[in-house]
């Protein structure tokens, strides 16, 4: 069956770019006498020579995998040279890799449209340049060629070795009669090309590359000729493309729903999807996926590059191979410290260069069980709102996993002890943040906030909620990448993966830093979460207990006052307006909610505590029946105090009295800066 070309409206040119073997050449730019040679970075672990995560091209001439470990690889190559990743705090740190990769993107971002989509790749949205170019200088006008261009390969291009094939890529770029499809593709292959190069002069990385019309054929693209290539991908091409492609090897779909697609339709490749008709699909997979099927069957797909250079999240995670499994609770403490003072470390840098805020704290662990025959039930993945501050990360992260660990090992498994009743393992913890948002301009009065937060004492976490990790064809399609966004990853075989699932652990024994968008799926609900500190759950609140709880007062006041937010729903009505973000900066008549942010954390008169007073009448809208006691303590103390003010009307405070001198509590005084 003919796969049709898309009636978009637009046709639009997508590179994605992929760096080589990418922490091997960091660590080769570091000592250029290894260039060259056969080497491989391998994690911080020392058993059997330490897990590959990273392996050069010579290297893998020679055999040697990433699923291989040190000792296994100088078996099959004695001459490798494997070269351990930096360690920090007992753990891999990506930092050295993090910034390499900035240093890209910082390079390929002036061409256009760019997203940062993993620690090493990149998507571009080159339309614009490329019509430019079509209309300036058309590769036909051109008098010459640069050999990086012509070294390209063009799918469904007939091409014969040498020199001749050089010729027949010029002819192909040239060609008169080309639709304007094709005509583009040749703009945005002479446009990578000269990009990739400028990659190399400035950073001496060398990336491949795919150009397509869409993103996902532009990824499938940048892998098939590595290393230092690049492959482009006309119209005319897809089908072929698509037909031989195993439906695992298409991003979204390694996991279950390939799965399934396998055995209960029988479908091979992505072309054998072709025969089946969007009604079919939808019967079995539901309306959008089903849709969504039909479409990369004819490699339509509507995903636009996000304009976005910085992660969506930020994680940090261990694993912990075979004996090295954590078994007892203090253990299992040490490491999320480790892992919870790295999170907040990246987080206030986040904070301090980007002015950027994260708002959710999830834990994920990788388990089993080894005296029972359910082994293989998944440990929970829990999130709560998160505190910023090391010590409050730490302790969170850490009720986080004694509320998962009840739920995973039931209410009578658990001995705090530790000792040899234990039947649990852990294998993998990771802790991440995300919901990241920019804040307003003039934060650096919160930056010292949250500073002089860390090393205060803090309290118990509460309210966190169960990740319910969605597993269902729908779900997958909120997924975007699989692995991406600032970090190292434990997934090699997981890459297309469907699954938002925890990281694969147990197979990639490695160090990792999470993925950030590995669980875009999560459909986050409340549940009962902290029993030991007995807090009134979300669920309890949406069903009005809490509201016993919190008492009477509460409905007294709900007439007179419309409460306080957290500092997590600041930020969350910020997110809704974080595309104002201009406006609230530079345009005094913005849109309230952004304009309350940034009023809140800069201003410091009375003129403006009054303002605060009116909008919080206005636009503060926070039920009181629905705080319950978990948000109020997720509240800096002072804060809480003047909450539960709110609870008592005779002692009510006032915000509009509020001189802003630092000794009235107020949300306001809570975004001033720190007085020491
Ligand atoms: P990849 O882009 O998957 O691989 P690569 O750049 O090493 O090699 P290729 O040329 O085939 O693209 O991963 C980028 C980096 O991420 C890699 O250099 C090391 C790190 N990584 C891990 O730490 N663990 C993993 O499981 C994978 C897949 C990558």
């Amino acid at each position: 069956m003919p796969v049709a070309r898309p009636e978009t409206s637009e046709t639009r040119v997508i590179a994605h770019v992929d760096m080589d073997c990418f922490y091997v050449q960091v660590e080769q730019r570091k000592q250029p006498e290894l260039r060259g040679l056969p080497t491989a970075v391998v994690q911080y672990n020392e058993w059997q020579g330490g897990g590959l995560i990273a392996v050069s091209y010579e290297a893998r001439k020679c055999g040697v995998k990433r699923s291989m470990r040190g000792d296994e690889a100088k078996f099959a190559c004695p001459e490798i040279q494997l070269v351990q990743v930096p360690v920090a705090r007992g753990k891999a740190d990506l930092n050295l890799y993090r910034s390499a990769g900035s240093e890209v993107v910082s390079i390929l971002a002036q061409s256009g449209k760019c997203e940062r989509a993993s620690i090493d790749e990149v998507y571009l949205d080159l339309t614009d340049a490329a019509e430019r170019m079509l209309a300036d200088a058309p590769p036909e006008s051109l008098e010459s060629m640069d050999e990086e261009v012509l070294k390209s390969h063009i799918l469904g291009m007939s091409r014969e070795d040498g020199d001749d094939c050089k010729e027949s890529v010029r002819d192909w770029m040239c060609r008169r009669d080309a639709d304007h499809g094709d005509k583009l593709l040749s703009c945005g292959i002479i446009i990578v090309a000269e990009l990739r190069k400028q990659v190399l002069k400035e950073t001496e990385f060398t990336c491949s590359a795919g150009i397509a019309h869409n993103k996902m054929l532009a990824k499938l693209a940048s892998g098939m000729n590595k290393p230092a290539q690049q492959t482009g991908v006309p119209y005319s091409a897809v089908q072929e493309l698509l037909s031989s492609l195993p439906i695992k090897k298409m991003k979204q779909l390694g996991g279950k729903l390939g799965t399934s697609l396998q055995n209960d339709l029988g479908v091979d490749t992505v072309g054998d999807l072709l025969q089946f008709s969007e009604t079919k699909l939808q019967e079995h997979y539901g309306i959008n996926t089903g849709t969504w099927l039909w479409n990369i069957a004819r490699g339509i797909s509507g995903e636009e590059v996000q304009g976005r250079l910085l992660p969506k999240s930020h994680g940090s995670g261990k694993t912990f191979p075979g004996p090295r499994a954590l078994k007892s609770l203090s253990t299992v403490q040490h490491w999320l410290n480790q892992l919870s003072e790295e999170l907040s470390e990246r987080l206030s840098s986040d904070l301090e260069q980007n002015k950027r805020i994260a708002s959710t704290l999830t834990l994920h662990a990788s388990a089993f069980r080894s005296r029972d025959s359910d082994s293989h039930k998944k440990f929970p993945s829990k999130s709560c709102p998160l505190r910023y501050g090391a010590i409050k990360i730490q302790e969170d992260a850490f009720n986080l996993f004694q509320a998962a660990l009840r739920e995973y090992i039931g209410p009578f498994g658990i001995n705090p002890q530790g000792n040899k009743k234990e039947t649990w393992r852990i294998t993998g913890l990771s802790v991440s943040a995300s919901k990241i948002v920019d804040i307003p301009s003039g934060t650096s009065s919160i930056t010292r906030y949250f500073q002089s937060q860390s090393t205060a004492p803090s309290h118990s976490a509460d309210g966190c909620v169960q990740e319910h990790v969605a597993m269902t064809p729908s779900a997958s399609e909120g997924c975007s990448e699989q692995r991406s966004t600032e970090t190292e990853v434990a997934m090699p075989e997981e890459d297309t993966s469907v699954t938002c699932t925890l990281p694969n652990f147990e197979n990639s024994y490695k160090d990792i830093d999470l993925v950030s968008e590995k669980f875009p799926c999560q459909d986050v609900v409340s549940c009962p979460s902290n029993e030991a500190t007995d807090i009134p759950t979300q669920s309890e609140s949406n069903k009005g207990t809490q509201a016993k709880r919190i008492g009477q007062k509460i409905n007294n006041l709900k007439e007179k006052n419309r409460g306080i937010p957290s500092i997590v729903d600041i930020f969350k009505n910020y997110s809704a307006t974080a595309s104002s973000k201009q406006e609230t900066q530079e345009d005094s008549t913005v849109s309230s909610t952004s304009k309350r942010v940034n009023f809140s954390i800069s201003s410091h008169n009375s003129e403006v505590n009054q303002e605060v007073e009116e909008r919080r009448e206005t636009d503060w809208g926070y039920k009181l029946d629905e705080i319950d006691q978990s948000v109020l303590d997720e509240l800096p103390v002072e804060i809480q105090r003047e909450v539960r003010s709110f609870m008592r009307p005779n002692k009510r405070f006032n915000v509009g009295k509020s001189k802003g001198d630092g000794s009235a509590s107020s949300i306001a005084h809570y975004f001033q800066p720190l007085k020491r």
